[in-house]
């Protein structure tokens, strides 16, 4: 199956590896898709509601579940990476502790980290760590949007004033504050748009290697690592000095 198929429908979701940290991750040839939030946010559950498959990502009620860089290949041409979470109470004594350095190595450097997905739940106030976690991502200009989570837990009014509430905080911080989704995994909500913010990048990818004249799976490669240069370069205008 070649990656012009609609990759809404995933017909194949394979496990790929755990890896300890960046170097251990698997080759960079395809486009990937990363989830991020603190510990229990509900980020393995997502990739098993986006994937179509639960039990895929293992999931727990115990925060700090995943420890490891989880990849995933759907339809064999586009991977999902279920990442540790961070602010889990028992790694948090320390601030230089509370986030995970092999984490955000992977975020920094992943030439074919496309997109990731930066969970926040639906049914809480803005939290300082999801805050700062966020500033971190904008700091070092890696493309976001936001999925707020578990809304099937909460009433839709209190998850628009939660998140009106979040990015109220943020605002200041973009020219164009990034697109904000709303999921549960419960009972699949927002599955079918999150989808298409991955087809869409998918397309984009696509788009980019026809016109650069080369056949689309020969130059996959290449065509990620400049999109993930333009990615590095698109750093939002920032209102405040760091
Ligand atoms: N009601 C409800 N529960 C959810 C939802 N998503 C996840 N959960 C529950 O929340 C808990 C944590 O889910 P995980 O998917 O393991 O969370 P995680 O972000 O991967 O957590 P770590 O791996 O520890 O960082 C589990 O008990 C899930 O069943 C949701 O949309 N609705
Ligand atoms: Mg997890």
């Amino acid at each position: 199956m070649g990656c012009g198929f609609s990759i809404v429908n995933i017909s194949s979701a394979i496990f790929d590896c755990s890896a300890p940290d960046l170097d251990s991750c698997p080759d960079e040839s395809l486009p990937e898709f990363a989830f991020i939030g603190r510990s229990n946010v509900g980020k393995s559950s997502l990739l098993n509601m986006l994937a179509g498959e639960q039990g895929l990502a293992r999931v727990s009620p115990t925060p700090g579940f995943t420890k490891l860089i989880n990849l995933f290949t759907m339809n064999k041409c586009w991977r999902l990476v279920d990442l540790p979470g961070y602010g889990f109470a028992q790694v948090a004594r320390e601030d230089s502790a509370r986030f995970n350095q092999s984490v955000n190595d992977y975020l920094e450097n992943r030439p074919n980290l496309c997109l990731v997905f930066a969970l926040i739940e639906s049914g809480l106030a803005p939290q300082e760590i999801d805050l700062e976690f966020v500033e971190w991502l904008v700091r070092h200009a890696v493309p976001f949007v936001f999925v707020f989570t578990k809304t099937d837990k909460v009433s839709a009014v209190m998850a628009h004033t939660n998140i009106a509430a979040f990015t109220d905080r943020i605002s200041a911080w973009f020219e164009k504050p990034p697109a904000v989704f709303t999921c549960s995994a419960a009972t699949g909500q927002g599955r079918q748009e999150l989808l298409e913010v991955i087809e869409d990048e998918m397309t984009a990818i696509n788009t980019a290697a026809n016109r650069a004249g080369v056949p689309p799976e020969s130059s996959r490669n290449l065509s990620l690592e400049a999109r993930g240069r333009e990615n590095r370069k698109r750093r939002p205008d920032l209102n405040r000095p760091w």
